[in-house]
């Protein structure tokens, strides 16, 4: 828009005539007077519409919040008495010259700052997300998808795009939404780019794609979602697990360096701090973990082959308390418990070289070495009670020679979530997709 400036900007315009547009905020009508925030992305300022402007009156009399204006007007220093330290635009004001109307808005169903349950809050998400609180999120969740991007372009991985439509599940378990294809075929929602990133070690070596994807596991939980958006990569040459365990903690360091420096207010006004990595991410098998939560919190362990959500909350108040760490590696499940195609530690069966990265009492991120020999794969494959011929596509990568190979992936809104110590997964998702869910509620 021709001569638009950002609200940001108009303290430096303090005397000058300037053009902004945006949203109205809230209207406080005082007198003949009419008071009211206007809202862009950069931030809100207060206008006054005083009496001697016929036509200013005239709109600002009618207009509601929502209204979506372009406005002329006069940048002010506030009388001393109302400024408001620390807040954009708290010692400038505009006095309004001219009002045009871009677009009208309806009666709002509630105050744009009021306290929403969260289900209203998703029923009106095209409304909801213009929040302050909605735009700090995403904005933290785009800091961060850069900035792990960024990452691992230095540590020298390729980008590539994953499919989302795929014959079939590749974590041999995860349960998969069906689609209807060609040829009276079914296909299915990827549930995981692992496949494809594994190819990928082929062409790149390292490779790593952010990419959807979709389970429909019948879980209704503050973790859960049927639609997430994955960090993967895929790295070949290694030795074992502890190198994509290091390209991890790389990215995690880099992205949380970067959104310390851009985000400080952000961590304050949702009352945390930058998360702690020590120069080493603690490392704790699964039993030394689970020995250590016996004895830190006195309570019995309910299954020593998996974390309970109880037993990674825990693990990370102890290591944010003892080693001032926000983040925990936990090593050596048992191989049974991971996805068919991870590597066994040949001096401890029946683990493997699988781990899990919790994040504030969260898995955000899993892992592992790979099984890379042809032969072991489909041993595995039959093992597991799945037919090798059902994965002869995939299995080509190993037949034609392919290195020890390892990677993880890191679930984006989880990440988020635990970033801003949001209570649901859901709110670090713009549009989230769950059992009950797409967009309005399936029940209605
Ligand atoms: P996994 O199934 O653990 O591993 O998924 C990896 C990460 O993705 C996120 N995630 C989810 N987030 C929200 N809702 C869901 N339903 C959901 N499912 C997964 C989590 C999780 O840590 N192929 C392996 C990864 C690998 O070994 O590289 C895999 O998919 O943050």
């Amino acid at each position: 828009m021709k001569d638009r400036i950002y609200i940001k900007d108009l303290k430096g315009n303090v005397g000058k005539e300037v053009v902004i547009a945006g949203w109205v905020d809230v209207r406080r009508d005082q007198g003949k007077m009419v008071f009211f925030d206007m809202r862009d992305v950069t931030g809100k300022v207060q206008a006054i519409a005083v009496p001697n402007r016929k036509e200013v009156m005239e709109i600002a009399g009618k207009m509601r919040p929502e209204w979506v204006l372009k406005i002329t007007g006069i940048v002010n220093k506030r009388p001393e008495k109302n400024i408001k330290a620390g807040v954009v635009n708290g010692n400038v004001e505009l006095e309004v010259t001219n009002i045009e109307v871009l677009s009208q808005a309806t009666e709002l169903p509630f105050a744009l700052d009021a306290e929403l349950n969260f289900d209203t809050y998703l029923d009106y998400l095209p409304l909801t997300l213009r929040t302050e609180r909605a735009r700090d999120i995403f904005t933290m969740q785009a800091t961060i998808l850069d900035a792990y991007r960024k990452s691992l372009q230095t540590q020298n991985f390729s980008e590539f795009e994953a499919p989302a439509i795929v014959g079939g599940d590749a974590e041999g378990g995860a349960a998969a939404f069906k689609v209807d294809y060609y040829y009276d075929q079914t296909a299915y929602l990827a549930t995981s780019p692992q496949f494809y990133k594994q190819i990928m070690v082929g062409p790149f070596e390292r490779a790593f794609t952010v990419a959807k994807i979709f389970r429909a596991e019948k879980s209704a939980t503050t973790r859960h979602l049927s639609e997430a958006t994955c960090l993967d990569f895929e790295m070949g040459f290694i030795e074992n697990e502890l190198e994509p365990m290091k390209v991890l903690e790389n990215a995690i360091r880099d992205t949380v360096k970067i959104v310390g420096e851009l985000h400080g207010d952000m961590f304050a006004r949702f009352n945390t701090t930058v998360p702690e990595v020590p120069t080493e991410i603690p490392i704790f098998t699964l039993a030394e973990a689970q020995a250590l939560i016996a004895k830190e919190f006195k309570r019995t362990i309910e299954d020593s082959n998996d974390m309970s959500p109880e037993d990674e909350r825990q693990i990370c108040e102890y290591a944010k308390k003892n080693l001032k760490s926000d983040f925990v590696f936990i090593t050596r499940f048992p191989t049974k418990k991971r996805a068919f195609y991870t590597y066994e530690e040949p001096s401890e069966t029946p683990y493997s070289r699988g781990f899990d990265l919790l994040f504030r009492g969260l898995e955000i991120n899993s892992g592992a070495q790979r099984i890379h020999n042809y032969e072991d794969l489909v041993r595995r494959i039959i093992e597991r009670g799945m037919n090798p011929e059902k994965f002869s596509y995939y299995l080509q990568t190993f037949k034609y020679g392919m290195p020890p190979h390892g990677g993880s992936s890191t679930g984006l809104e989880r990440f988020t979530a635990r970033m801003l110590e949001l209570p649901n997964v859901k709110e670090a998702t713009a549009f989230p997709r769950d059992m009950n869910r797409i967009d309005i509620r399936l029940s209605e």
